[in-house]
């Protein structure tokens, strides 16, 4: 069997895109900076004329999943990086969008099969958030590793999986070898 993990090197050949909510910009565009640094100091060309990192601008949380579903469908992408801030203090419907915005990042990666971060900063006050988006710490940092972790794990197991089973019977769980299914495995695909 086998243990499979993302590493943080050989991101040359990694594709992101970073989706972007201008709402509360002095929160997110520091958001955007830490995430920059990260993706940077990996070893990942961040310029967005060059060809590793993809930025797209919405208007708030709310519009981050729709546009990070449409570039998973892509599939040009290795990850996609949601990045905003939702502050309570400033809006009576704080449960409502940031709840939306978690189900919409959560469900356009699951649909799609692309890893989409969950960058989306939620904090009682404007302060706080500050504290979390470059004062104390960045979060935006944090977010990035996720990416590169994941994008790297995706890829492992793409063609680490890719070998179709039948050709690889000795992986096969003792239950399914001791079933005699490997053969049927390998007849199934004979035929098919
Ligand atoms: N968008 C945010 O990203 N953060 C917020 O805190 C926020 N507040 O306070 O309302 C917010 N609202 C805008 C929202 O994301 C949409 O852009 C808007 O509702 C249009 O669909």
């Amino acid at each position: 069997m086998a243990v499979f993990e993302g590493s943080f090197i050989q991101t040359e050949p990694l594709r992101f895109a970073v989706v972007i909510g201008r709402f509360n910009d002095l929160v997110s565009v520091k958001l955007l900076e830490g995430c920059q640094d990260c993706l940077k100091r990996h070893g990942v060309d961040t310029n967005p004329h060059g060809n590793q990192v993809d930025y797209v601008w919405v208007p708030g949380s709310f519009e981050v999943p729709v546009v990070a579903r449409q570039l998973a469908l892509s599939h040009r992408y290795d990850a996609i990086i949601c990045l905003g801030a939702v502050i309570r203090g400033q809006t009576p419907h704080f449960d409502i969008v940031s709840s939306e915005v978690a189900k919409g990042v959560a469900a356009a990666s699951f649909q799609t099969g692309v890893p989409v971060i969950f960058g989306i900063l939620t904090a009682d006050t404007m302060q706080q958030a500050l504290e979390r988006a470059g004062i104390k710490s960045n979060h935006g940092w944090d977010y990035a590793m996720s990416a590169l972790e994941m994008a790297s794990l995706m890829r492992q197991l793409r063609s680490n999986l890719a070998e179709p089973y039948s050709r690889n019977t000795q992986s096969l769980p003792a239950s399914f070898q001791s079933a005699n299914l490997g053969n049927l495995a390998a007849e199934s695909e004979e035929l098919g």
